[in-house]
């Protein structure tokens, strides 16, 4: 049997293919289901109808709880990059965030301290890097946003304590990322199928302690091949100036300094750009177009020598100082 439509029907399904919200969506639907006429003929179109609009309902309820969940515990990236912390209770997170920041966070004895994500400015050299302190990864409650967390960070830390089995704890620690479809590893691999690969740093901690030198070796052997390792002490403040070079290092970012011709360049603050960048990526900094009005530009650093002219391909260098002509 025909449906026989009335053309608002036709209006309203013009409108429904171009909304752009769930909730728009469900909106026109639902007006499509009031203008069509009930018979045999539209059984099937109003039940077609009924679970479109089922569909979009289930749609924003989700994003509604992600949004929720995602603004309680999202962390806005401040700085050159934002390195997460990850490692099991009582590493000693909370304890390395406050020797290499500005922040006092709460380190105890017990395990668990840590319950929300805390961020922190970590200054090396002329640039701030953002530090997460987080709740152990093996923290239930936490697993939701946890994930979110640190699918989006720009570099993992994973913190053991040297002087408790440090290979298992490396070791519990990768198995529960994996859950998380999180792949850490000291560089960039082969892509895994539906994994998120994650740069991370292998960092022993409290190697003030008895048999730690020891266990940092067997951890080196075991995971050396994989990974970057570090030890240090958070607590006695012993490598952590070498620790803040290796965080920076495996953020993958150079640092370069802009300008105008006749004018001097700003030496406190860089301007940010990964590795590979070039002097196209680094003239996109000041403004979308200027790229396009780019004729050249003279760099001082990386170039063969001191203000040499180059085109806009040219591989750039940290500390490089570029000049732009336009
Ligand atoms: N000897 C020694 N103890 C340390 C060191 N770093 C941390 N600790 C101690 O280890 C315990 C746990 O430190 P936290 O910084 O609270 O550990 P956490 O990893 O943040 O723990 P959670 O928040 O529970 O995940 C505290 O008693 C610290 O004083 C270190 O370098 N050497
Ligand atoms: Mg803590």
């Amino acid at each position: 049997m025909p449906a026989n439509l009335p053309p608002q029907y036709y209006e309203a399904e013009r409108r429904y293919r171009v909304a752009k919200t769930a909730g728009e969506k469900i909106e026109t639907l639902e007006e499509m289901l009031a203008i069509m006429p009930k018979h045999k003929g539209t059984d099937k179109l109003r039940a077609e109808l009924r679970t479109k609009i089922a569909k979009f309902e289930q749609e924003s309820r989700r994003k509604l709880a992600t949004s929720r969940k995602g603004s309680y515990y999202h962390i806005k990236k401040e700085g050159a990059g934002q390195v997460v912390l990850v490692g099991l209770p009582n590493g000693g997170k909370s304890q390395l965030v406050s020797a290499i920041t500005e922040a006092t966070t709460l380190v105890a004895d017990w395990p668990f301290t840590t319950q929300v994500p805390i961020p922190a400015m970590m200054r090396f050299e002329n640039i701030q890097v953002q530090l997460v302190d987080m709740p152990p990864v093996t923290d239930q409650n936490a697993q939701p946003w946890l994930s979110n967390l640190l699918r989006s960070a720009d570099a993992l830390l994973i913190v053991v304590d040297l002087a408790d089995e440090p290979i298992g704890q490396v070791e519990t620690i990768t198995a529960e990322l994996e859950k998380l479809k999180i792949k850490p590893m000291g560089i960039r691999g082969e892509p895994t199928l539906g994994m998120v690969q994650k740069k991370a740093l292998i960092l022993g901690n409290k190697n003030d302690l008895e048999g730690s030198g020891q266990n940092f070796a067997a951890l080196s052997a075991k995971f050396g091949g994989e990974f970057p390792l570090i030890s240090i002490s958070a607590k006695e403040r012993l490598r952590l100036e070498e620790l803040k070079k290796r965080i920076y290092e495996m953020l993958d970012i150079i640092r370069v300094h802009t300008k105008a011709p006749g004018s001097k360049p700003d030496l406190a603050e860089p301007v940010i750009l990964s590795k590979g960048s070039t002097i196209e990526d680094a003239a996109s900094t000041i403004h979308k177009e200027f790229k396009h009005r780019l004729k050249y530009a003279q760099v001082w650093g990386s170039g063969k020598y001191s203000g040499q002219r180059v085109k806009r391909d040219h591989l750039l260098e940290d500390g490089d100082i570029i000049e732009f002509h336009v």
